[in-house]
């Protein structure tokens, strides 16, 4: 059986991979710098496009496709609230977005005067990590309250990540978390990782992670 599976395994991920390379190739035309957000469900995702919008509203247009397993608006109403465009992609129960949806959402967007796109995956420290969508990089979205131990347990997401977050930082006096622990596991999968403690709650720690958002878009355009 596994002789007969594994094949055919391969055929998928390559077809996603062709389409993910269209997306970045679609992206790059129009000179948009663009993030896949991943996290478990609650880590504070939606938060933190949230302020990340906040802090850059004046600078820069930002859009957001937001991935939902069912067909619900809230956290694409809540982007088009804070005055930016929205797309929403339900994945039919799916529990990750592929490239071929992110593709679908993208011809719904007005990438034209966009300056970034973010992609907020479907919660889940598992499945987002196996299915490229073309992005220009792989952000994790941890959260105190998850606990320190989840590099340790979901290894694969930390090992394909270029930036990673650990918010709800206000949360740290009430429960139990250590961050030397925490970081050591990600130490391990992902040497040198940039990574910004931060409370999507306080706004602490938000100025840093624009900060380095602000350079990478600005390397992006210089080519
Ligand atoms: N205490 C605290 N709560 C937060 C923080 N960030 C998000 N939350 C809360 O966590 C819950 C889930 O946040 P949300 O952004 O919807 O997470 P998502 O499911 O990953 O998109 C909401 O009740 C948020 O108000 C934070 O930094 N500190
Ligand atoms: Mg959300």
């Amino acid at each position: 059986m596994s002789a007969i599976r594994v094949p055919v395994v391969e055929k998928i991920m390559s077809a996603n991979d062709r389409m993910a390379q269209e997306n970045r190739n679609l992206l790059d035309d129009h000179h948009v710098f663009s993030i896949n957000i991943m996290a478990s469900p609650g880590a504070g995702k939606t938060s933190f496009i949230l302020q990340t919008i906040k802090h850059l509203t004046n600078e820069m247009k930002i859009g957001v496709i937001e991935g939902d397993t069912a067909p619900v608006t809230i956290d694409a109403d809540k982007v088009i609230k804070a005055g930016m465009p929205a797309v929403q992609i339900n994945t039919g129960g799916d529990c990750h977005l592929e490239a071929a949806m992110l593709s679908d959402g993208l011809k719904q967007m007005p990438l034209e005067g966009l300056d970034v796109l973010i992609v907020e995956n479907v919660g889940n420290l598992i499945c987002p990590a196996a299915w490229a969508l073309g992005t220009h990089i792989n952000l994790l979205v941890a959260s105190v309250p998850e606990g320190d131990d989840k590099p340790y347990k979901y290894p694969n997401i930390y090992r394909g990540l270029n930036v990673l977050i650990i918010n709800k930082t206000d949360l740290t006096p009430y429960v139990e978390y250590d961050l030397d622990y925490f970081r050591k596991g990600v130490e391990m999968l992902n040497p040198g990782l940039i990574t910004f403690p931060l409370s999507c709650r306080t706004g602490e720690g938000v100025d840093a992670w624009v900060d380095w958002l602000r350079t990478q878009v600005k390397q992006y355009r210089q080519g």
